[in-house]
Order: C-alpha cells, then structure tokens, then sequence
C-alpha cells in the first residue's frame, strides 16, 4: 500500500528550521514512493528509528520516524545521508574473481561457491582445520552474527573466529563482566534526564553518537552540571561545567585520584559498598597515593579541576557515567573501564532511577553482535566457549557431539600475526575492512599477501577485499528482516525495504549456500531471520544476555524490548541492577584494584609527541559507505592533523601545510587544522581513509592483555613540516606508499 510521505512541517520539525532543509512538495521531478518502511539507521550504535521510502524496488529517500522513542525522528548527517548508498555505481552486482594480471572478474554463484569451498577443504586438510580464518563485523544482524558464529563452528569446525568488536568494545565487555557478570549499559538514555551530574569520558558524542546529544541537553535543561575527560575541547566540551584535558593514556590516574578524594572526604555510599559490593578495601589501598598533586603531575590536568570533578561527583544525588572508546582504545582500556566503574559503586548510584553506567556502544550492532557467538571465545548468549557446560549445552542446541565444538581461538589481531608466522593460511571475511581498520596497516597488508586463499563478502569492494581471490557481493541492512540490539540494550527490528539488487545475494542465502557445500546443509536450513532469531532465542536461553522472551512481534509491538527477557511474559529490562542482584556469581559488584601504568609507547626525544586517532561526523569506520556518499564526502573530504598553534609554532608548522608524521610504524602525510581545541603536546588525526590518507599507517598493534583491544589511542610520533599547501581532498604529489 502506498503510503504518503511526511509533510514539509514533519520535515522542519525534525531537523530545525535553522538547519534550511528547504520543504519539499511531496517530491518534484520524482514519482510518489511506491511504500515506507520502519527500520533503523546502518551506522551507529544509536540505531536511530528512520523510514526508508522505496519505489520499484529502490530505496529513493528517507522520511523520519518521529514515534521511535529514543531519536523521535532526529538524525545525524550519515543517518540523512545512508540512504544514498543503495543505488551507488559502485555496488557489487555479483560475484567476482581475482585473476592475476588482470584484476577482478565476474564469476558465476556456482562456480564462486564451489571454488571458496574447495579452497577452504584445501587448506584445512593440508594445514589442519584452524588454519582457515573467520572475521566477522557487527554491522551485521543478531541473525546473522549468530550465524556466522554456528557457521565457523559447525560448518567451517575452526577455532579462528572473530570481529571487529575486538577494535571497539571489548574492553568495556571485559570491564563490565569483571564488575557486573554482565555486558551493557545500566539504564536507558532517558534515565539521563533527571540526572544531577553527567561524566562523558572518552566520547566525542556530538559527532559519534549525535542523536544522544538531545537527552544530555535534556539533562542540561534540568540542570545536570557536565564533566568533559578529553584531550580535545570536544564540541560537547564547550558546554561543559568541566573539561578536563586529560593526557592520552592517563585516565586510569585520573579516576584513581578522584576515588581516593572521595574515600578522604567522606563521600562514599557506605550501605551501598558495604552490602552489594566486594574488593573496595583492596580498591581503595590500590590509590592511597594518587594525590591531587600526582594526578596533576601524570595527567596533565590543573589539580584544581580534578577536585571540582570529584567535588561535584561525590556530592551528587543522581548521577550518570558515560565512555567510549577515547578510554577504551588502549593496552590498559579495561582497566581504563574498571576505574569509571569504581567511581560508580563508591558512590552507589546505579540500579536506580537516573543513576547509571554504560559504555556507549559503537557499531550498528555493536552491543547484539558481541553477544550471540561471534568472539573467539563466546559461544551464544554471552556464554563463554571454555566453560563445559555451556559448551555443552550450545553443543546440544546445535545437534554436534561437545568435543567437536572447536576451542577458543585468535582474536582478530592475532590472527594478523599467526597469518605472518605462517600458522594461518586462509581467510573469509564478511563485514570487516581490517586493511584500514587495524593498527599498523603496513603489516597488516603483508598478511594478507600471504595467504593462500581469501574471501571477503561485502557490497562494495573494500580496500581489503581488493586482495581477496573471491569476492561474494553480499547485501545491505535494508536487503535483509533481521534485528539488532540498540547501545541502549534495546532489541529492534530491521526490515527488509527491497532485495538485493542484480545478482547479489542476501549475506544470510550466501553462508546457508556455503555451509551446505562444506556438508553441513542440515544445520543452516533457516527459511528465513525469523527462523535465525528463534534457534537464537534457545542458544541464549539461560545466558547472561538472554533474548529467550523476545520475539519478533513482541518487538514490533512495543518498538524494541530490552534484553534480558528470559520468558515471553518477561516485559524486558530498561533499567537494570534495580533488585541490587548483579550477575557475578556472588550476586555482588565487584571492585577492581586499579594502578596507573603507562602506555605501551611514550614520548622521547626522538618521537616527542602524543598521536591519538578517533573520528568525525561525516565519515563511518573505515569509509568504505560513507566516502561514497557525495555530500558527506564534500563536508570532510579528507583526514586533517589537529594540532595546537603552540605546537605547531615549535615545528614552524603553517595552516593547511602537509605535515610528515612518522612514527616507529610508518610515515603519513596529513595538512595541518591549527586549532586551540587540542592539548599542547598531542596531535590528533581521524581513521576513516585508506591508502596514504590512513592514519594506521602509524599506529601501534600492541593490545590490552585481557581484552585484546589495540592501542589505538596513543602512541608516539614526530612531525615535520613538508612546506606544500594543498586543496581539500587533493593528495600531495609524493607520499609514503
Ligand atoms: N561520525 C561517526 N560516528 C561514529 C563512528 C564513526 O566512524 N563516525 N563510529 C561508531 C563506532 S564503531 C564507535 S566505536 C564510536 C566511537 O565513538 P568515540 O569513542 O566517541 O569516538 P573517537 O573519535 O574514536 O574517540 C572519542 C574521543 O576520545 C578522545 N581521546 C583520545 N585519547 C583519549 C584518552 O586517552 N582519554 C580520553 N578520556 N579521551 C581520549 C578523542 O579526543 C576523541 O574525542 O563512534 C560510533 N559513531
Ligand atoms: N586508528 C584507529 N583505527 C580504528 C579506530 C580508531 O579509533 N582509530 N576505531 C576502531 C573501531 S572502534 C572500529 S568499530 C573499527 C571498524 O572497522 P571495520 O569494521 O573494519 O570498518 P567498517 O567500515 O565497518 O568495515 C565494514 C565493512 O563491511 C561492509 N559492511 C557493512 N555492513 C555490512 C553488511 O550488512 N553485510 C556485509 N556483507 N558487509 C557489510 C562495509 O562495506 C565495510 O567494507 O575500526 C577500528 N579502527
Ligand atoms: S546517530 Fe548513528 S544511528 Fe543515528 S542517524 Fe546518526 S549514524 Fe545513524
Ligand atoms: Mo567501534
């Protein structure tokens, strides 16, 4: 049925008069759409409610969904933009092969499948089944992430499965569980509106998550007072009560000091540590020297600031903390994480109204896809592959004998490593872009030269999948039903706006077609995500994150349902924690000691200045959607090297100069944006471009030691003014590659 598009008012209300989106009159020069569809934005973690209108089978336009609660039809500038990417030339149409010499070449379904499956029985009988790789994303569907993990472990039977997630979340997941026996956010966003103090730390939330701005204004409105830990005066940091500038790497001393202030000034929640919590004594004693002073001394910030923070969050009845991955990114980010949730339980302002703590979860899927079996180590429903009865109960869901479910594997930047010691020699990938995503993509890219056999299922053809020998044109979120889970722990659905178009094929129809070859049709014979999410629903029944209560109606009936939902009458939990039972095995929150050390790289003489990497608004992870979308392109056409006029005047470094950064990695060339916004002896340069613009040409692969994560956000460089002036978005005519 046709359904008429919003009226020009809806379209002002939703984005603002003062934002000039000229009203349309229903839409000249184009026919009325032939339907609108209630789904929700790619990018993400916000997953913002949208309406995608489709005519003949395209997706022409978008209108907003102002009913979904947490957006009310709002939407970032990559959420308006989104749905340009449907009908772009570059789509993959179908399914191609490398052929040495002369580039890719169209192959067909058959002949595609036949060769991935020959390759992959090849190199596991030659080399042993682990020498076959999986790397997945969680752009991609609970389905479908829930798939890929039964697909590696029953079809594919390697142990060497994982996801992007390692380069974003796991930290926190590490973090949370060691704290809380459980992975998500506290309460949702709207628990921030009666909040009396906001800490955002490590999160550059108007640009990455700018729909979330509007409940922090909300918050403001009620006269939250706002706490700002970032490097870079952050555009949400210009309306903080308090920015504290923290030298990268340096948080840990940063809320150790402040928990110390608050244990000597009498501060704490005593009931609260005293009856739900373990570990504070040895907590406490880990920071009996952080003084304000030493504080001051390692993080860079005036020791005055640092007690107005603690000052405002000690006194605070009602408060809520929020991180990303600013705190995350580093070989100490978990315990970066555990000391935020220090301060939370010291104060015992969580599972309670307007008391929270979260980490704002990062990709589309970011908070579903670390759930339902993807990791290395994670079997359904957040349960962990080593332990015996959960392995055997996924063992049983899946109708396979316990001992043939494979062990814990590599994760992601392992798996880098084991492919250069030759341990590795085949790779599938579906969703991921490591050759731009990873540290140090100079090493990465001599990884994938040396394998023997490479697979990449994507819609475009990613700077990664240009090394593959087989590139299977998958399908978009809007080719697809399916469900993700919000960073609020909010179950949506997606749905299926068109079909794939020419001959790609839907990512779900393409790993069925595949784990059929490989003989194990009889497990993946879904006839549809429906049928997915219900073998989910049972793989997760039990977990810590239980979807068992959730269906599809349930979903659509209420716009979302907050997992856990362990039965069908289970209404879902918004707010968690509020029976003050965590899911620790001893029903309590753990306290976790927490030292300072430092990064696994600091400065010298010879590399004297901080490099931290991150993002900005208009582009999306490694680019590959969003570098193809022309107004997005022409917002921040090209990755630009922050750095402060003080610094830039002790290298004699000009406006718009190319600057040469080197460091023990590599060397890249970048113009300079002097700007105050900056700490004095840190540079900043975002990640979303490949090739010379890529600023993983110098960063450091080393990882934190329990969550894997590499150190994205700090290493070492030196900077060399090169004296050539370009335009926006052209290259300078010499380069490191
Ligand atoms: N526009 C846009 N939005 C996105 C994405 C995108 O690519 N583009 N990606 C999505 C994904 S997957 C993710 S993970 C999120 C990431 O969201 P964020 O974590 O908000 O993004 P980043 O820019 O990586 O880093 C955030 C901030 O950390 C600061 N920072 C650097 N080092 C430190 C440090 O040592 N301590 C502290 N406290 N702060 C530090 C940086 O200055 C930066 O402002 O964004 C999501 N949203
Ligand atoms: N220096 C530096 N590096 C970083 C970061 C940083 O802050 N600094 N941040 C890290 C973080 S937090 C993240 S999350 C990673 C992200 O890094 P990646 O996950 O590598 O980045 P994406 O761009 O999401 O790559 C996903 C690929 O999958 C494809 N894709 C998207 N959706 C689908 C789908 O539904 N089906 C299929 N078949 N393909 C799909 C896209 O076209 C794209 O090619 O980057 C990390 N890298
Ligand atoms: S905030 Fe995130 S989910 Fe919302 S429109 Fe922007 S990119 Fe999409
Ligand atoms: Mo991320």
């Amino acid at each position: 049925m046709a359904r008429l598009p919003a009226s020009p008012e809806k379209i002002i209300a939703s984005y603002g008069p003062h934002l000039n989106y000229a009203p349309r009159e229903g839409y000249p020069g184009r026919d009325e759409p032939d339907d609108s569809v209630k789904t929700h934005c790619c990018f993400c973690g916000m997953q913002c409610g949208i309406q995608l209108l489709v005519k003949n089978n395209k997706v022409v336009g978008f209108e907003p969904w102002m009913e979904f609660p947490f957006n009310q039809g709002r939407l970032c500038p990559k959420g308006v933009e989104r749905y340009m990417q449907d009908n772009h030339p570059d789509r993959l149409m179908e399914p191609l092969q490398r052929v040495e010499g002369e580039g890719f070449k169209p192959i067909g379904w058959d002949a595609a499948l036949d060769k991935v499956t020959s390759e992959i029985k090849r190199i596991q009988t030659a080399y042993g089944p682990n020498a076959f790789s999986i790397l997945s994303g969680v752009s991609l569907t609970n389905e479908k992430s829930y798939l890929m993990g039964k697909f590696a472990r029953v079809a594919v039977k390697t142990a060497n499965l994982d996801y992007n997630g390692r380069l974003c979340m796991v930290s926190a997941g590490a973090g949370n569980k060691k704290a809380f026996g459980l992975d998500r956010t506290s309460n949702n966003y709207t628990d921030l509106e009666h909040a009396e103090v906001i800490i955002v730390t490590g999160a550059n939330v108007s640009e990455t998550f700018p729909t979330l701005t509007y409940w922090l204004w909300r918050a403001r409105d009620n006269g939250a007072k706002l706490i700002v830990v970032d490097p870079r005066v952050i555009p949400l940091a210009r309306t903080a009560d308090i920015h504290l500038p923290v030298k990268p790497g340096t948080d840990s001393a940063l809320y150790g000091a402040m928990l110390k202030y608050l244990a000597d000034h009498d501060m704490l929640d005593h009931d609260f540590i005293d009856h739900h919590t373990t570990g504070f004594d040895a907590t406490i004693a880990a920071v009996q020297d952080y003084t304000l002073e030493w504080a001051e001394a390692v993080t860079g910030i005036e020791k005055e600031k640092i007690q107005q923070a603690a000052e405002l969050w000690g006194r605070a009845k009602t408060s809520f903390l929020l991180h990303a991955r600013g705190i995350e990114h580093h070989s100490k980010g978990v315990e970066n994480v555990l000391g935020c949730i220090n301060l939370v339980l010291a104060t015992g302002r969580i599972g309670r109204p307007y008391c929270g703590y979260g980490t704002i979860t990062g990709q589309g899927n970011g908070q579903g896809g670390r759930e339902h079996g993807h990791k290395c180590d994670q079997l359904p429903g957040n349960r962990d592959i080593t332990n015996p009865a959960d392995r055997q109960y996924i063992a049983g869901v899946w109708g396979i004998p316990e001992p043939e479910l494979p062990g814990k594997g590599l994760t992601a930047w392992e798996l880098i490593e084991a492919i250069h010691r030759g341990e590795v020699k085949g790779l599938l990938s579906i969703c991921f872009n490591p050759l731009v995503s990873l540290p140090n993509n100079n090493y990465v890219r001599e990884a994938l030269e040396k394998l023997e056999f490479y697979v990449c299922i994507d819609f475009f053809l990613s700077e990664t999948a240009r090394h593959a020998d087989i590139v299977l044109a998958g399908s978009l979120h809007e080719e697809e039903e399916g469900t993700v889970t919000t960073a609020e722990g909010r179950v949506v659905r997606i749905r299926r706006a068109v079909t794939p178009p020419g001959n790609a094929r839907a990512d779900t129809d393409i790993i069925q077609a595949l784990a059929a070859r490989l003989g194990a049709g009889d497990k993946f014979n879904f006839a549809d995500s429906e049928a997915i999410f219900n073998e989910l629903r049972i793989a997760s029944k039990g977990g810590t994150a239980d979807y068992y209560g959730i269906t599809y109606k349930k979903i659509e009936d209420n716009m979302g349902i907050f997992w856990p939902c362990p039965s069908e009458d289970h209404p879902g939990t918004p707010r968690l924690w509020e029976d003050k039972k965590f899911a620790t095995a001893d029903g309590k929150a753990h306290f976790n000691p927490v030292q300072f050390r430092e990064p696994s790289e600091v400065t010298d003489a010879e590399y004297p200045v901080v490099l931290t990497t991150g993002r900005v608004v208009s582009q999306y992870l490694s680019g590959t959607q969003t570098r193809r979308i022309g107004k997005l392109v022409d917002q921040i056409p090209e990755p630009l090297l922050e750095i402060h006029p003080e610094l830039a005047q002790r290298y004699n470094i000009r406006q718009r100069e190319t600057v040469r950064v080197t460091t023990r990695r590599g060397t890249a060339d970048f113009p300079a944006n002097i700007v105050e916004t900056i700490r004095k002896d840190t540079v900043f340069i975002p990640y979303h471009w490949p090739g010379r613009k890529s600023a993983n040409q110098l960063t450091i692969g080393t990882l934190d030691p329990v969550s894997k994560i590499p150190e994205f956000k700090v290493c070492a460089c030196r900077l060399e003014p090169l004296g050539v002036f370009t335009k926006p978005g052209e290259i300078p005519a010499f380069g490191s590659i």
